[in-house]
């Protein structure tokens, strides 16, 4: 082993190292598919059914009363800017499936307004995703995915669905939206998988 100080070792923040092909932004860019659709608190709920058809399901306050937590995550959009350090309130979706039985190996998650996207239910466990309803402290605005949206950063963003309402278990892999029109199924940025064949 080579004599290394630390201070050389600890990368600095804007020296750190971002997945291939990626390069940093200090500002947070929208990029949804369509408009944006408004849910009012009142009737936001959201579901978990399994792929028996079980229906597990959250009204806001219901949510609000769970265990929250406070993750600081790099994310990585396929369109190449990356974010570092963002921090979020949310509940873990370990929480929300604790109940839940299922044998099932992926998830479609679904959105208000028709937008879904595809993982493997292992990436949405332990301690990896989140249901996400406040960013840098401040109650989560509508065009980043307000009332609530999922947050899965070590996917690419694509993958962090906004205007999130639940969660299908499913025995098979379904693509979602942007997965069925030719971007990779799973999307990890260090493997730089953005689409099909990568
Ligand atoms: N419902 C929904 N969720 C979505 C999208 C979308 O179009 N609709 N776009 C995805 C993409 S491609 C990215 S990069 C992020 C963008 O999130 P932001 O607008 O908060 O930056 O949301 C993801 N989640
Ligand atoms: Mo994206």
């Amino acid at each position: 082993m080579g004599i290394v100080s630390p201070g050389f070792r600890r990368r600095r923040r804007d020296d750190v190292e971002l997945p291939p092909g990626q390069y940093l932004t200090q500002d947070f860019p929208v990029l949804s598919a369509g408009p944006t659709p408004r849910i009012p608190q009142l009737e936001w709920e959201f579901v978990v059914v399994t792929e028996a058809g079980v229906r597990h399901r959250w009204t806001w306050d219901e949510l609000q009363a769970l265990p929250a937590q406070e993750p600081t995550v790099d994310i990585h959009c396929v369109t190449k800017w990356s974010k570092l350090g963002t921090t979020w309130r949310g509940v873990s979706v370990d929480v929300l499936m604790e109940d839940v039985e299922t044998a099932a190996d992926y998830a479609l998650v679904h959105s208000y307004g028709g937008y879904t996207t595809n993982l493997p239910l292992e990436d949405l466990l332990d301690g990896k995703a989140w249901v996400a309803y406040e960013y840098e402290g401040a109650e989560l605005s509508p065009p980043h995915g307000g009332p609530a949206r999922l947050l899965v950063p070590h996917l690419y963003f694509w993958k962090s669905a906004k205007w999130v309402r639940g969660i299908q278990l499913l025995p098979d892999d379904e693509p979602g939206f942007w997965e069925s029109v030719g971007y990779h199924d799973y999307g990890d940025p260090w493997r730089e998988q953005r689409y099909q064949g990568d």
